[in-house]
């Protein structure tokens, strides 16, 4: 999407900092970190929000969750536990309508989220 600042980061029109990449996911530092260890994951198609995920769009969602695996066993400041937040909604925080999963991990994560 044209208009879309995640299409604009994953098109490398945007700068960002990389922190993973492959045919289907880019995965980038979050400009405004909230713990030690704070990135994005997200599909290079774009889908709008976990609303938006169907029987047709949903494998990429899958892989999304394996490349976290696979980032978190390489990196030691995850070793202890990490979180996985998809805000769907501007209800529920969302500001940036290209779906992502924020990946939080090295400082004491508390619950319930606020
Ligand atoms: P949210 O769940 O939609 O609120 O998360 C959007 C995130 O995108 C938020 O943590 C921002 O700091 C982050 N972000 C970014 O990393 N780079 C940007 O250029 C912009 C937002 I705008």
């Amino acid at each position: 999407m044209s208009d879309c600042l995640f299409c604009k980061i994953i098109a490398g029109e945007i700068p960002s900092k990389k922190v993973y990449e492959d045919e289907l996911v880019y995965a980038f530092e979050d400009i405004a970190p909230t713990a030690p260890v704070h990135f994005l994951v997200i599909p290079k198609q774009h889908i709008s929000k976990l609303s938006d995920v169907t029987e047709e769009n949903s494998a990429v969602i899958a892989h999304i969750y394996e490349v976290i695996a696979k980032i978190a066993k390489e990196n030691e400041a995850m070793k202890d536990g990490y979180r996985v937040v998809s805000n769907c909604g501007e209800s529920a925080g969302q500001s940036v309508f290209h779906i992502h999963f924020h990946v939080l991990a090295g400082r004491p994560l508390t619950w319930p989220a606020g």
